[in-house]
């Protein structure tokens, strides 16, 4: 058997996309839509404020394109608080206007590739700061769900420990040219969602995610063990963009 690499676990994760029914939303009523627009605000005002406290993280992503008009993506402690989050979002009355597209349910992960022999990660505060980690408010998200290939001659799990090593070492020089440009949290899904990893990437300058998807594409690991599902890039949405996005 391989050696297994062994992983950091941090906050979980729910990546939850959602459509809006815009035929109900439009002919809803004045005062239904404002009270709609209340609830959602007073959810967006908590999860504020869990963040502020540094228990959890939220982004906010209108999706574009027709798999999904807006994106949660919500970092918890446990799994239990994201289960919670879930449905208070379902029981507003502004959920009544969605539906759901998609969701992604994932735990903040970071892999020892990289690590010191006789260094314990957990003490390193950067390591630490990325197991639970504020997200991003750039301009835009990209996400996707992957697998790393188990077929054939390319069955990454098959592969030595030393193999996989040299691998994720040209993975990571590369992902690292982009370092202030994109903003990478990789969690972990197995056991979990029916990918192995959610891939959530943030930048503010939405073409550079086509730059480093595309790239990585070329680097051995990505061109032969990675499998993807399907892309969901999206703009933020500030609270401008969300009033102008509601407005009928
Ligand atoms: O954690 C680290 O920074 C060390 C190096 C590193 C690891 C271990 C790293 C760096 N990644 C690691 C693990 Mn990554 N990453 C992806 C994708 O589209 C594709 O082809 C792949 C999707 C991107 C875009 C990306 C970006 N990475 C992983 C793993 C777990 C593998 C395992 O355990 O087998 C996956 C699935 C994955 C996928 N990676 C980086 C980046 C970037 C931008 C970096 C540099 C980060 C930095 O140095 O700041």
């Amino acid at each position: 058997m391989s050696e297994a690499a062994q992983t950091l676990e941090g906050w979980y994760a729910l990546h939850d996309f959602r459509a809006i029914d815009w035929t109900a939303w439009t002919s809803a009523s004045e005062s239904e839509r404002q009270q709609a627009a209340e609830e959602l605000e007073s959810l967006r005002r908590e999860w504020a404020g869990t963040e502020e406290a540094k228990q959890g993280s939220t982004a906010f992503y209108a999706i574009v394109g027709q798999k999904a008009d807006f994106m949660l993506m919500h970092l918890r402690e446990t799994l239990e608080e994201l289960n919670e989050l879930e449905t208070a979002f379902n029981k507003t009355s502004f959920a009544a206007f969605t539906r759901p597209a998609y969701s992604y349910v994932s735990v903040v992960e970071l892999s020892n590739y990289m690590g010191q022999p006789g260094v314990n990660p957990l003490e390193i505060p950067e390591v630490a700061a990325r197991l639970k980690p504020i997200l991003p408010k750039t301009k835009h998200v990209c996400f996707y769900p992957m697998n790393k290939r188990r077929s054939g001659a390319d069955n990454w799990y098959m592969l030595s420990m030393d193999e996989r090593r040299a691998m994720m070492r040209s993975h990571g020089m590369i992902g690292r040219q982009y370092a202030g440009k994109v903003k990478q949290i990789i969690t972990g899904s197995v056991g979990f969602d029916n990918w192995e990893w959610g891939v959530t990437l943030f930048a503010d300058d939405a073409l550079q995610f086509k730059k480093l998807v595309y790239e990585m594409r070329f680097d051995e690991v990505s061109a032969r063990f990675g499998d993807f599902g399907d892309f969901y890039v999206g703009n933020l949405l500030t609270d401008e963009g969300l009033r102008r996005m509601l407005s009928v």
